[in-house]
């Protein structure tokens, strides 16, 4: 069996977020070392060549990124197991992961980094037309009776997704973008995801993120 393993995380980080719910949900013990983006250790800098968190040593060896953090716990830690266990369900995981990183996550942030006021109706509509896509394309052929994306059971999807979903209430305050209300799915599953013991775990409240973009949303 592998070693004790240490995470370099940051409370602010959504990227960080999804490797503590992995954690949290398989029940693996860890060492927490938040990192100080000013004042970057250089323990750290020497196993995360990006400089960014979440990064996570285990003997010796670094792992980094997010989603292959999580892969990685995923195989070393089977159970609960959070990918499914055929090629092509893997396949489709791996796809929605991706397009969150790729596709969504650049219009969500410019929703809030909009300095221009004009904009954010533009911004907003953005953000609508792709929570509408991963509502038909994503929710609708893949999640089943849900709540969860691949159906009843969480998996490394549902915790790609989540923590961007924790801050959507800074989106709402600044910018008065929230869950469209044809997208029923998705709002099932937000519910249904905050409910989860451990996302309940590590939670930070809607006053913490709205204090927390205040300087990007101003
Ligand atoms: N693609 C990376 C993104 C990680 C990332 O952007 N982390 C940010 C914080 S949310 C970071 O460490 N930033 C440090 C810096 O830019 O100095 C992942 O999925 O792990």
């Amino acid at each position: 069996m592998s070693g004790t393993i240490e995470l370099f995380s940051a409370r602010v980080c959504p990227f960080a977020h999804r490797t503590r719910l992995a954690l949290a949900i398989k029940g693996i013990e860890f060492e927490l070392t938040e990192i100080d983006f000013d004042a970057k250790p250089q323990r750290f800098l020497d196993i995360s060549p990006y400089g960014k968190v979440p990064a996570l040593v285990q003997d010796g060896d670094a792992v980094y990124e997010s989603n292959v953090i999580n892969q990685y716990l995923d195989e070393v830690y089977p159970q609960p197991a959070l990918m499914p266990q055929d090629p092509l369900g893997r396949a489709r995981a791996r796809i929605w992961m991706e397009f969150l990183d790729s596709k969504f996550l650049g219009v969500y942030y410019d929703a809030i980094y909009n300095a221009d006021r004009g904009k954010d109706e533009e911004f907003r509509d953005n953000v609508a037309e792709k929570l509408r896509f991963i509502e038909s394309e994503g929710f609708a052929k893949l999640s089943s009776d849900g709540p969860y994306w691949l159906g009843s059971g969480i998996s490394l999807i549902d915790l790609a997704y989540y923590p961007f979903f924790e801050r959507l209430p800074a989106w709402t305050y600044y910018r008065d973008i929230d869950i469209p209300d044809d997208c029923s799915r998705l709002k099932t599953w937000n519910a249904a995801m905050r409910e989860h013991p451990a996302v309940v775990e590590i939670a930070n409240s809607p006053e913490y993120y709205i204090e927390g973009y205040k300087n990007y949303a101003a």
